[in-house]
């Protein structure tokens, strides 16, 4: 059997898992956010990296199935973790340009909401740039209409994809998360040390808050501590956690 005859039946035979990684606030130390990431166990393959999986399912169609599967597992599941904690933990899912592109509509984020219960300045949707390349019309008024409801946006790898950035100021966004590669080089270039200051200046002087990705050391933290960076994700804290140890590692903390 093909990986797409499979992928198409993973969500019935519940193959499908979504682990969640915290983002913590460098003022407060505590963690703010969590990143859904999705994983598939396969039956005989065993674990499919999502690399694999979710360009098959653009290519196929598939990812508006999977993509809604996500959005209404992920806002249910933090809406129950609400009750669990001291201040409140936001929830940031993937939305990849194909689903987007493939007509992710407003009814049904405005569904995801009151299915799940969660308030929606509660969720966060994660883009990348190549969707703000277009700005059609369309395009801008579905991102207002998302900001109407109250959900919050954020551009994912940032630095990466383009060198325009005329669409900052033409979308309403939230958030910024600085690639990880960017991260991963800060200490020992330069290069990256300047890029990743004149992004952070850029997005304060744009009133976008940042999110730094994978941060794994102290002296990557310090850095971003310095140039009052607001958000850190990386295995410095925590790796992507499954319900169970995000639950005891997380909210038996907070
Ligand atoms: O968790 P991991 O490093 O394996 O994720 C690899 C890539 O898969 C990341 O770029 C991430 O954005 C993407 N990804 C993970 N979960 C989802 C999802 O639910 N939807 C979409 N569209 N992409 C996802
Ligand atoms: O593209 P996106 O930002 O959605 O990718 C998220 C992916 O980044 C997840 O699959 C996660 O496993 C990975 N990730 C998270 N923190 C770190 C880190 O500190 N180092 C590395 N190398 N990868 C990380
Ligand atoms: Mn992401
Ligand atoms: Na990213």
């Amino acid at each position: 059997m093909s990986l797409e005859h499979d992928l198409r039946h993973a969500i019935e035979r519940e193959e499908l898992e979504l682990y969640y990684q915290p983002i913590v606030d460098l003022e407060t130390g505590f963690v703010a956010k969590a990143e859904a990431l999705l994983r598939w166990e396969h039956p005989s393959r065993g674990k499919v990296p999502p690399y694999e999986f979710i360009p098959l399912a653009e290519e196929t169609g598939l990812i508006t199935k999977l993509g809604e599967w996500v959005l209404y597992t992920a806002a249910r599941q933090m809406s129950q973790w609400q009750t669990q904690v001291s201040m409140p933990i936001s929830i940031s899912i993937n939305v990849s340009t194909h689903q987007l592109k493939r007509g992710l509509s407003i009814a049904t984020i405005a569904d995801v909401l009151s299915y799940s219960q969660l308030a929606s300045q509660l969720l966060t949707l994660e883009i990348t740039e190549s969707l703000l390349m277009e700005d059609t019309v369309a395009n801008i008024q579905w991102f207002h209409k998302i900001k109407e409801l109250g959900v919050k946006i954020s551009i994912d790898d940032f630095g990466t994809g383009y060198s325009s950035l005329s669409y900052l100021k033409r979308f309403p966004l939230d958030f910024l998360k600085i690639d990880r590669s960017f991260i991963r080089d800060a200490i020992n270039k330069q290069e990256d040390a300047s890029l990743v200051k004149a992004i952070i200046a850029m997005a304060q002087g744009l009133k976008l808050k940042v999110i730094a990705e994978g941060v794994e050391t102290q002296e990557q933290l310090s850095f971003l501590h310095q140039l009052h960076c607001e958000y850190v994700q990386g295995f410095y804290f925590f790796k992507p956690l499954s319900v169970t140890d995000f639950e005891k590692h997380v909210l038996e903390k907070h």
